[in-house]
């Protein structure tokens, strides 16, 4: 096993990473794949959502299909701050925030859909980078989540993926609920 120190120096990344051509190292591939088709299957299902649609609010206050599509890229922003400080720094604190605060602060409801869609792809695609260079036993890196206590990058990665998922049922029911 190579040192820390000149891990680091070849690879120009945090603490604790090495090199991927150790036999047996490769990352969670499955689980950044997903990760990095999430975007395209959020563009396709937004194709052709006519503006009436998309920024329509239920009845109960939620959010539109342009508040969820703003919330996507809040939440990717913070996702990718997050791994980025449990890749570089030892256990580090992952502070909360106020989705509904970045939400409205956003004004999602009168940005261009497609500047969103970039911003979103844009963000996805520097942390798949990011995670594609990570080997297995990086994913156990944690941190201090301030509600969900110590989780590791594999636990938060999965988390994503359930998120990205979730919003994109909620998409297509504020899609249908659109068309009745
Ligand atoms: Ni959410």
């Amino acid at each position: 096993m190579c040192s820390i120190g000149a891990a680091q120096s070849r690879l120009n990344m945090g603490a604790f990473t090495y090199p991927r051509s150790e036999p047996g190292s490769g990352g969670h591939m499955d689980l950044v794949e997903r990760l990095n088709t999430f975007p395209n299957a959020l563009r396709q299902e937004l194709a052709g959502v006519p503006e009436t649609a998309a920024i329509a609010r239920p009845a109960d206050g939620s959010w539109s299909i342009d508040d969820v599509l703003g919330h996507l890229c809040d939440h990717a922003r913070f996702l990718h701050q997050r791994l980025s400080m449990m890749i570089n720094l030892e256990e580090p604190r992952l502070a909360s925030y106020d989705e509904g605060e970045l939400a409205a602060a956003r004004h999602a409801q009168s940005a261009s859909r497609r500047d969103l869609l970039t911003e979103f792809s844009e963000r996805r695609a520097a942390t798949v980078e990011m995670l594609s260079e990570l080997v297995h036993w990086n994913w156990a890196r944690a941190g201090r989540h301030e509600e969900l206590g110590r989780i590791s990058i594999r636990q938060l990665v999965d988390r994503a993926l359930a998120h990205d998922q979730n919003h994109l049922e909620q998409i297509r029911a504020l899609k249908q609920a659109a068309k009745t």
